[in-house]
Formats: structure tokens, C-alpha cells, sequence
């Protein structure tokens, strides 16, 4: 094959610029340039001379968008920098207390100018969230969200969406880049999907949302690139010199990007709060769906200072629409019961279109809930559903109540194990306490499997049915005791799967002990909760023995959770399950946990009572391990450096916590020096 001469490359660089400026023009800008006719013409040549000459095909060619081959399965990768989820407000109120909680925070952290705080609303785009990577100014990598720490590599995928530029618009790109933002759909191309699907009896989509999520995730990058998804990017989130949320904006403008237009640079929360107002009537006449407002800390300075929750940046909100409300008809209630036992009255409902999604069962949460409601089998209930919280009956509307309606009461047995429900004193739930119904089992055992519990892969919600339909498991620990006969013996479950389950179920023994607290599921005791009462209870052993005082007087814990602790470990089945897990070898204790023969406690640990921040990237663990090694070695960790903290625990593109480490003239370590220093 003849080599290509310089002229040829010289052409394809000039086609490639050409179309790229066009698709730019087209799908970023909204402001097409040339002809369709003319775009096809200038395509097809490049993909001729690449075709002719193979080795001048560069990753970022337009032609490159669609991938050849089918992937087979998507890689998982761990984000650097998670992918935090936002908190939410229903209303300006809920906006105001949470902007008086972050200035108690910026007040704690020393800030002494009291200068005005700037707020950068976003509209809220209802789609995927993507993280995507370019290295020297190339897309290298599209990731999803997944649950924020680890997502899918989808890089074939990514490069469909038009919007997302190959090759960023820049002379000097920095070495590495990350930008985040939302893959959706608009709601025209939602209808018209809708449409073709119909066409071909192919179920439809709920929402767009659903829709754009489920194309990220196709295998094959042709029928992705047939979805026509678009993408809003918002932010980058570490390395670059950038000062402020709104420069930030700029720059994924100036670098390509589709950045919603419709943003705002707000001086007091009344600017945000006139946004809002704004955008709750113009939304209507939006391209794509919007269920609320991000406010963002316009100061990256200021964002750096309040740092973050376990789940959520303090930096930012959610401010959300009031949820819609819909008639429609109650069709049947049924009654499911939960792994506490408590049982959940649902409506069934007339299948209806509520907030783009079609809803057709909400909660009636509990007894005194339906008595209140006067709920009838045959009502029109209106039916309300904020965010991503569940839907639920709002009221009823007797006057539309037909002859036949029939009031529907709780059973008084439990729909799955039929003994008596009972109904706890000055609670609203009734609950089944047989401790081997069925229900509660099925439901404690997919918390245990749970990703954040003991995460055991493979162990789904229909193997758990049946397991326990078959008997092979009445209580938790009895996982520990499957075999691969047991296993076989159960409806489509090859050898195969049965060895990696189980392999799966021995590698939960090995989850730390926090998350087996979390993992067994007393009421109150979320994975925050069990971290911290944890830090304090090295062992299963001292929390059994701990008296509701000792509990209480952990930071963070209140009175409701100490008591419900102190319950849990007082129950002979719970104490027997205890044991039996310990037996199995499951985690039960914290690794430091020789620490009480020196019986100096946290006093004689290498990082007692010291305050470390972590910034940056770190060489080879995680920030979330870095977090625990600290903490094993006595340390606290806080988001925000201040002249209250001893170290600053430094990994690469370090960002202003530095800057502002230096000034303060803070202690710096290197990921080597902390381990040498906690031997
Ligand atoms: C959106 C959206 C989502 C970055 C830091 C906190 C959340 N759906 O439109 N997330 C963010 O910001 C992230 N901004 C948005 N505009």
C-alpha cells in the first residue's frame, strides 16, 4: 500500500478541521455553517483517504465516533475524584437555612473578611452524568457515573454524542483534563424514539432520563449514536487554574463544550430565588426536561474551605421544582413488608405520566396515613412525586368515589408469614415480629448483599427469594454454610455461578467491620452511623457490652440510635447471629484493634488528636483508604485546611488547599512519608 504523501496528510487535517468546525457549529452552537450535502461530501472523502491510507486514522477523526466492533462488556474504572451526588431543597426556605449552615461553616473555618457570598445557578438537566478524560487536548476516556466511586468505561459510546468534542479547541491543552457533565436527551428526540420504538413493538421509555441512561450503557456504539444524545458540560473538577464555578463555565465554553446557556451569576440569595421563579414558568418552553436549579459557591477558594459531606459537596444544592400532581385511579392496594418488618400499604394505580416518568404504584406509607386518606379500591387518588423519591397519594377525591369503592383495611396477619401483625406503641407502622418471615429475611438479606454493606456480587434480589423459599437460608449466617450443591439444586444455577457466588460470599468475610454493622441493619444505623460508632467500638465484642450512655457519647450519635443499638445486641437470636458469624470468619473487629492492651487508647497512636487534610491525587490508594489509615492511626480528617490543622497529606495537582497550606505554614506529607510515619 503507497505511503501517504504530505499533501494527503495535509488534506486530512484540513477535512478533519473543516468537519469539525461544522459539527461544532452544528450541534454546539446550534448555528449550522455548510449544508448537510456539503458535511456528507468533505466526510466521505476523509473516510476514503483513511481508508486508503490506515495509518493517518487518529483517535479524535470525525469518522472515529461510531466504533467498528460491538463491545463485549464495559470495564469498570474508579473515579480519581468521585462523583459527588447534590443535597435537595423544595423551596427558598429549604435554600436559606442551608446557605446559613455553609456561612456557620466558612465563619468556623476563620474566613475573616466578610465579603458578599456569589452563587452560580445552573439549570438542573434530568440525565447521565459522565466523566470524561482528555489527555493533551484528545478524548481518551468516558466513564459513568455508576455509584459515584467507580463507574463503566464507555468511551466508544461517549464519542457518538455529537456535542462532546474529540479534540478540544485549544493550541496549549493541558496534559490531563477531566469535565463532567450530563448526557440527555431532548424531548423531541424522546417523542420521536418513543415513536420509532412503537412503530416496531419495542417497549417504550418512561422518561428520557431512562432513555438516555439505557443508551449509555448499549454495547453497541452504532445503535448509541442512533439515540442522537447531547451532553451540557458543568464543571472540571480539579488541576486547572481557574478561580470561580462561572470562569469555569467559560472555559469548557472557550474549550468547546455546550455549557447551558441559560446560567446566572447571582449576588444574594434573592437573585437566585428571582432565577428560579424565572425558570419554574419558562421551563415549559424548554428543548430538554429540567427538574430544578443547582446553586453552586461561585469561589473555588470558598468550595475548597467547605469541602465535603459523605454523600453531598457543601458547596452546592439542589433547588427543586415542587413536584406535579396528577389524578388518576386507584386500582388495587397491596401490602409489602419490609426488612424491619414494617408493613407498607401501595396503591396500585391506573398507569399515569407524572414529572416524565410513567408512575403506576405509590406508597401509602402506613396505617394511620390510609385512615387519614379514606382510601377506597376504586378512588381517584392524586398521585405526587418529587425527584427521585418515591411516588405517594396526595389526597383523594371522594366526590368522584364510585358506588361500588371498597374501603380497604390493613390485614391484621402478616401477607407473608401469616402470623399477627402488632403495632408497636406510639408507632404509626404495624409490623410482623416473627423473626422467620420470610419477608423480613429476603429484605436482610439483600441489605447484607448490599454494595455498601458486604457487597456480595452475584446475589441478587431473585436468588435471595429463592434461597429462602427453599430453605436454604433462614438466617444470615446460614450464607456462610452454602454449598455448591445446595446451590445447583436451586432453578438456573449452573456449577459455575455457584463457585463465583460463593467465592463472592468468602470474600465478603474479608469487608471491614464497619460495614458489617452497617450490613446487619438495626434501625438507625446507616453506613455513617456504623463508621462512627465503629471509630469508637474497635469490635463487635465492645458494642454488645456498651451501655446506651457509652453509645450516646460518640460524636454524632443520638439517643434514638443508642437506644436502638443497645436493643439489637440485647436479643438472644441477634447475639446468636453474632457469634455465628464470628465463627465464620466474617470481620468483627477494626485491624487497630490490639491498641487497647497498651490501654492508652488513642493517646499513643502515631496521629493522635491530629488534624490532616488530604488534597489531590494520591499515588496509589484512595482517598477513602488514605481517610481509614488515618483514622486507625488516631487522626481525624477535614475537608478544609485551616490553621487548626497539623499535616496536609499532598498527591499530585494539588489544587489551592496547598496554597493556602503554605501560607498557614502547615506541615506537608507525602502519601510515603504518612505511611512511614504510622509504621
Ligand atoms: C445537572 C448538574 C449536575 C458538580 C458538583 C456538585 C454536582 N444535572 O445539571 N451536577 C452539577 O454539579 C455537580 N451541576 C449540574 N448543572
Amino acid at each position: 500500500m503507497a505511503k501517504a504523501s504530505s499533501k494527503i496528510k495535509q488534506r486530512v487535517e484540513q477535512l478533519r478541521q473543516q468537519l469539525q468546525e461544522a459539527s461544532y457549529a452544528y450541534y454546539v452552537l446550534d448555528r449550522p455553517i455548510i449544508e448537510d450535502a456539503v458535511y456528507d461530501r468533505l466526510y466521505r472523502e476523509l473516510q476514503e483517504l483513511e481508508d486508503q491510507y490506515p495509518e493517518l486514522i487518529s483517535p479524535d477523526s470525525p469518522t472515529q465516533r461510531v466504533g467498528e466492533k460491538p463491545a463485549t462488556k464495559f470495564q469498570t474504572v474508579r473515579h480519581n475524584i468521585p462523583l459527588y451526588s447534590l443535597e435537595n431543597a423544595f423551596n427558598i426556605e429549604e435554600l436559606k437555612a442551608w446557605e446559613k449552615r455553609r456561612l456557620r461553616g466558612i465563619e468556623e473555618e476563620g474566613r475573616e473578611e466578610k465579603q458578599a457570598i456569589e452563587y452560580v445557578c445552573e439549570l438542573k438537566i434530568d440525565g447521565s452524568a459522565l466523566a470524561l478524560t482528555y489527555e493533551n487536548g484528545i478524548l481518551t476516556r468516558g466513564a459513568t457515573r455508576g455509584d459515584g466511586s467507580e463507574g463503566e468505561e464507555i468511551t466508544q459510546n461517549v464519542k457518538t454524542i455529537r456535542s462532546i468534542p474529540l479534540r478540544l479547541k485549544t493550541d496549549n491543552p493541558p496534559p490531563i483534563l477531566e469535565v463532567r457533565g450530563e448526557a440527555f436527551l431532548s424531548l423531541e428526540t424522546f417523542a420521536e424514539l418513543n415513536a420509532e420504538r412503537e412503530k416496531i413493538g419495542e417497549y417504550l421509555f418512561a422518561n428520557p432520563r431512562n432513555a438516555a441512561a439505557g443508551a449509555l450503557r448499549q454495547l453497541d456504539s452504532k445503535k448509541v449514536a442512533e439515540r442522537r444524545l447531547d451532553f451540557f458540560a458543568y464543571t472540571v473538577p480539579s488541576g486547572e487554574e481557574i478561580n470561580s464555578q462561572w470562569e469555569c463555565l467559560e472555559y469548557l465554553t472557550n474549550l468547546g463544550f455546550k455549557v447551558n446557556p441559560n446560567r446566572k451569576l447571582c449576588k444574594s440569595l434573592e437573585e437566585v430565588a428571582e432565577y428560579y421563579d424565572y425558570w419554574d414558568e419558562k421551563r415549559k418552553d424548554l428543548a430538554y426536561l429540567t427538574d430544578g436549579v443547582v446553586v453552586k459557591i461561585n469561589s473555588l477558594q470558598l468550595q475548597q474551605q467547605l469541602g465535603f459531606s459523605s454523600k453531598y459537596p457543601r458547596w452546592a444544592i439542589a433547588l427543586k421544582y415542587p413536584a406535579e400532581e396528577v389524578p388518576t385511579a386507584v386500582e388495587a392496594v397491596t401490602v409489602q413488608v419490609g426488612r424491619t418488618g414494617a408493613l407498607t400499604p401501595v396503591a396500585e394505580l391506573k398507569p399515569v405520566e407524572l414529572a416524565g416518568t410513567i408512575v403506576k404504584r405509590a406508597s401509602l406509607h402506613n396505617s394511620d396515613r390510609l385512615a387519614e386518606l379514606d382510601l377506597h379500591i376504586g378512588d381517584t387518588a392524586i398521585v405526587r412525586k418529587a425527584g427521585e423519591i418515591i411516588p405517594e397519594v396526595v389526597r383523594i377525591l371522594p366526590e368522584l368515589r364510585p358506588a361500588n369503592a371498597r374501603r380497604f383495611q390493613m390485614p391484621e396477619n402478616c401477607p407473608e408469614c401469616s402470623e399477627p401483625v402488632v403495632r408497636p406503641a406510639g408507632e404509626a407502622a404495624v409490623r410482623c415480629i416473627n423473626v422467620s418471615c420470610p419477608a423480613i429475611l429476603r429484605g436482610s438479606l439483600s441489605h447484607w448483599a448490599s454494595r455498601g454493606a458486604l457487597d456480595i456480587n452475584g446475589l441478587g434480589e431473585k436468588l435471595v427469594g429463592q434461597l429462602v423459599d427453599r430453605g436454604l437460608v433462614r438466617s444470615l449466617a446460614d450464607l456462610y454454610d452454602l454449598s455448591v450443591e445446595g446451590l445447583t439444586s436451586l432453578e438456573r444455577i449452573g456449577k459455575k455461578s455457584a463457585t463465583k457466588l460463593l467465592e463472592a460470599i468468602a470474600e465478603s468475610k474479608t469487608k471491614p467491620w464497619d460495614r458489617v454493622l452497617y450490613g446487619l441493619g438495626i434501625r438507625h444505623v446507616g453506613s455513617s452511623n456504623a463508621e462512627l460508632l465503629t471509630q469508637k467500638f474497635p469490635g463487635a465484642e465492645e458494642l454488645a457490652a456498651a451501655k446506651e450512655t457509652d453509645i450516646q457519647g460518640v460524636y454524632g450519635i443520638g439517643p434514638e440510635i443508642a437506644q436502638s443499638v443497645c436493643q439489637w445486641f440485647r436479643v438472644p437470636a441477634n447475639q446468636r447471629l453474632i457469634e455465628r458469624l464470628k465463627a465464620a470468619g466474617v470481620t468483627m473487629v477494626a485491624p487497630k484493634v490490639e491498641k487497647a492492651e497498651s490501654d492508652g487508647g488513642a493517646e499513643e497512636l502515631p496521629l493522635a488528636g491530629k488534624s490532616v487534610v488530604i488534597t489531590g491525587t494520591l499515588p496509589t490508594m484512595t482517598r477513602d483508604e488514605a481517610k481509614k489509615l488515618i483514622q486507625n492511626a488516631g487522626g481525624r480528617v477535614s475537608s478544609s485546611v485551616s490553621s487548626r490543622t497539623d499535616y496536609l497529606l499532598v498527591g499530585e495537582n494539588a489544587g489551592s488547599k496547598l496554597e493556602k497550606a503554605q501560607k498557614l505554614g502547615i506541615a506537608q506529607l507525602t502519601e510515603e512519608q504518612l505511611l512511614e510515619a504510622i509504621g
